[in-house]
Order: C-alpha cells, then sequence, then structure tokens
C-alpha cells in the first residue's frame, strides 16, 4: 500500500512539472540535499541543477520547508538569503531581492562574530537565524517550474 501511494506522489511530482528527487509546492519544485556544504557551496550546487537556495516567500512556504526537514531528518538546513553586500539588509540571492517575509528567531538575527547566511534548523524550533556562512548544513534548493504553473491532467 505504501509503495503504491508512494508511486503514486511520484507521478503526481511528474505531473507538476518536477524532476525525480524533487518536490513540488505551488509552482515550484524543491530538493533537500543531505549533502552537508558551506552557503556557497550549496547555492553552487544549486546553481548546476537549475536552481537556487531557496527562498522562503511566504509563511506557507516556510512551513512546507520545515517538513521537508523533518520529513528526511534533517535538523538544519541553508536557505538563499544573506546580508553579505551589506549588514543587516537581507535579501535573497543571488538576484538581491529585498527579503520581505521572514521568520527569525528572538534575538536572531545577532551577526554574531560577522554571520551573513541564513539558515533554519530544530534548535530554534525551525525559526530564522544567521549563521557562519563557511558551516557545513545541509540544504534546500528550489527551481520554478518552466511555464510557472502546475500541469494539470
Ligand atoms: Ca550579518
Ligand atoms: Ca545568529
Amino acid at each position: 500500500m505504501t509503495m503504491i501511494i508512494g508511486c503514486l506522489l511520484f507521478l503526481l511530482d511528474i505531473a507538476l512539472g518536477c524532476r525525480p528527487g524533487w518536490t513540488s509546492f505551488n509552482t515550484s519544485c524543491y530538493h533537500l540535499s543531505l549533502d552537508k556544504k558551506s552557503w556557497i557551496d550549496g547555492m553552487k550546487m544549486c546553481e548546476i541543477h537549475g536552481a537556487y537556495l531557496v527562498h522562503v516567500n511566504s509563511a506557507s512556504e516556510d512551513n512546507f520547508t520545515t517538513n521537508l526537514l523533518i520529513t528526511h531528518k534533517a535538523d538544519n538546513a541553508w536557505l538563499g538569503g544573506s546580508d553579505w553586500t551589506e549588514e543587516g539588509m537581507w535579501v535573497w540571492e543571488p538576484e538581491g531581492e529585498l527579503i520581505q517575509y521572514s521568520n527569525f528567531a528572538h534575538h536572531q538575527p545577532d551577526n554574531r562574530d560577522g554571520q551573513n547566511c541564513l539558515k533554519k534548523g530544530l534548535s530554534l524550533n525551525y525559526l530564522w537565524n544567521d549563521k557562519d556562512c563557511d558551516q557545513p548544513y545541509p540544504y534546500i534548493c528550489e527551481t520554478t517550474n518552466e511555464d510557472g504553473n502546475p500541469v494539470v491532467g
């Protein structure tokens, strides 16, 4: 039974335009890599796959990415936000689009010892935190479907 459901979910993701191993949500496809990388290397790996480190633009997308972590038993994941360009100005990279929706933990971001990269994790109940970009963490890639709309049927 589980196999049949798994198979159906797999076919659904294909129907929604996501490649195998990627999960669809709204108009994007997502992949959580458990291969721990620095923020920069995570971004590079996403780019190799035609994607970018995830841009979390809404509470529902935030919940979706948290569930992705829980499902894959990942304690942390890099998100695509950074304040590298200007301290305290958080943007989604690589475009540099200003972060509108945010969900930082209490007292974060704190820029402790010059933290410029965005992650979420179990220790802060999946709320956001700025971390040292060189820390190795799992990471979530996002890519928008080619036509920007889920293909139904
Ligand atoms: Ca910073
Ligand atoms: Ca911090």
